[in-house]
């Protein structure tokens, strides 16, 4: 069965919501198609804190009021070592904050908004082929939830499928030019129906390895313990999880305070990026064009960014008949997503333990020069809270 569209969006998680929302503000009409139930994409616990601009954006197109009413506004982090524990203030540093507001809600934002504006969304589709990306007539084929094959006929396909969908693998090899990181440790992610012992985020270097407490609410903590890559999740029972965090996290005069674990993953650790994020008719937004360890806090962030940039790209292109913005897309994105690739490194390798004598020294320099120079805490303030959107 054929079906015409102007915009064929692969994948609807928040780069494949946010970007029909921000093509339908351009009057351009979008057909989402996504391998998962709706329920299951909801139900993904991933991403915690909004930069500034992604606030900024959200707001701009309606979906800021539940963030604004529930979301935990931050004027920046703590950073810490066994011995001192220093606020670095975003505001003070760069007038700008971040926010905490967990994916799932945002994802939640998008789906009542798509749905009250009658997008279409496939969900629970399988067989999913790009095809004809180099005309200007590409398609999407798939199979429906029902069983029924199902061709899209698009002015554009946006592969917005993450880092296991097949748009990254659409583009040619003999084109594509891939980096990529695999870090020697990885995180042992909790949610625990328990009141932060903070009122914001702690990010603990310790020789036992790093550890990090953040929130999704006033009742709800979201802590992290670095673990060796292959752990198994069972292989940590809860009180052994309590006493790494209290232990990594520990400060004089503080006490974190434990409670019922009620979701706990193991998440490896990558940078990735694929250039170019453009082949003919096919644009990669989000993890299907770049993975960072999230560390920095920045992967839903650049998926924000990017379609940011690639709504209005593709408004120009299918509306005004102007390629221009087009054409600069790849380009002009790939230097936020290296920005972003870059300090999510930057963190990553400063904040964990590697067991190398010299490494510890080099951490404990940068973290020493981060409490002591307010040029190096502006540095990370920048780009922690997020450079304005390169629109
Ligand atoms: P997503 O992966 O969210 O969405 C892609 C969608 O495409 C999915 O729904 C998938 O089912 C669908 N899809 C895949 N193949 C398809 C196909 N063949 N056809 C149709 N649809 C297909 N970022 C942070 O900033 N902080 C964090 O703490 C953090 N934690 C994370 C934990 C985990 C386990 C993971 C995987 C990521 C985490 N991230 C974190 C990063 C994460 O938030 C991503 O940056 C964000 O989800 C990117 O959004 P999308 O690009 O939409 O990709
Ligand atoms: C989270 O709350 O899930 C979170 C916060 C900051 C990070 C990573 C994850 O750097």
């Amino acid at each position: 069965m054929r079906q015409r569209t102007r915009v064929a969006i692969v994948g609807a998680g928040p780069a494949g919501m946010l970007l029909a929302h921000l093509l339908d503000a351009h009057g351009i009409e979008s057909v989402i198609v996504e391998t998962r139930s709706q329920a299951y994409v909801l139900a993904r616990i991933r991403a915690g804190i909004l930069e500034h601009s992604t606030v900024e954006l959200l707001r701009s197109v309606g979906l800021g009021d539940r963030l604004d009413a529930e979301g935990l506004p931050h004027r920046g982090i703590y950073l810490q070592t066994p011995q001192e524990r220093h606020h670095l203030d975003f505001v003070d540093l760069v007038g700008r904050q971040v926010w905490v507001y967990g994916q799932t809600e945002v994802q939640k934002d998008l789906v009542a908004a798509r749905t009250r504006a009658g997008q279409a969304v496939y969900y629970g589709v399988a067989d999913v082929e790009l095809d004809d990306l180099t005309t200007d007539r590409p398609t999407v084929r798939f199979t429906d939830a029902d069983g029924v094959q199902r061709t899209l006929e698009a002015d554009a396909v946006a592969g917005c499928d993450g880092s296991f969908g097949p748009s990254r693998a659409a583009i040619p090899a003999a084109v594509t030019s891939v980096w990529e990181r695999t870090y020697p440790y990885s995180w042992l992610g909790v949610l625990a129906s328990v009141p932060p012992s903070t009122d914001e985020l702690i990010y603990a270097w310790h020789p036992d390895g790093f550890a990090m407490h953040s929130m999704r609410s006033a009742q709800v903590s979201r802590l992290y313990l670095q673990v060796p890559n292959g752990t198994r999740v069972d292989e940590w029972s809860h009180d052994r999880i309590w006493e790494a965090l209290s232990t990594r996290l520990g400060h004089t005069g503080w006490e974190l305070a434990a409670g019922p674990i009620t979701e706990a993953a193991v998440l490896p650790m990558r940078s990735f990026v694929q250039s170019p994020m453009r082949h003919g008719r096919l644009f990669l937004a989000g993890d299907a064009a770049h993975i960072v360890p999230p560390t920095g806090a920045k992967g839903l962030n650049l998926a924000v960014a990017d379609v940011a940039l690639l709504a209005r790209a593709l408004a120009a292109l299918l509306v005004d008949g102007d390629a221009g913005p087009a054409d600069a897309y790849s380009e002009t994105a790939l230097r936020r997503v290296w920005r972003c690739t870059h300090f999510s490194w930057w963190m990553t390798s400063m904040l964990h333990t590697s067991g190398d004598p010299f490494d510890a020294q080099l951490q404990m320099s940068q973290l020493r020069w981060l409490f002591s120079s307010t040029a190096g805490a502006t540095g990370l303030a920048e780009n922690y809270a997020g450079l304005p959107l390169d629109l």
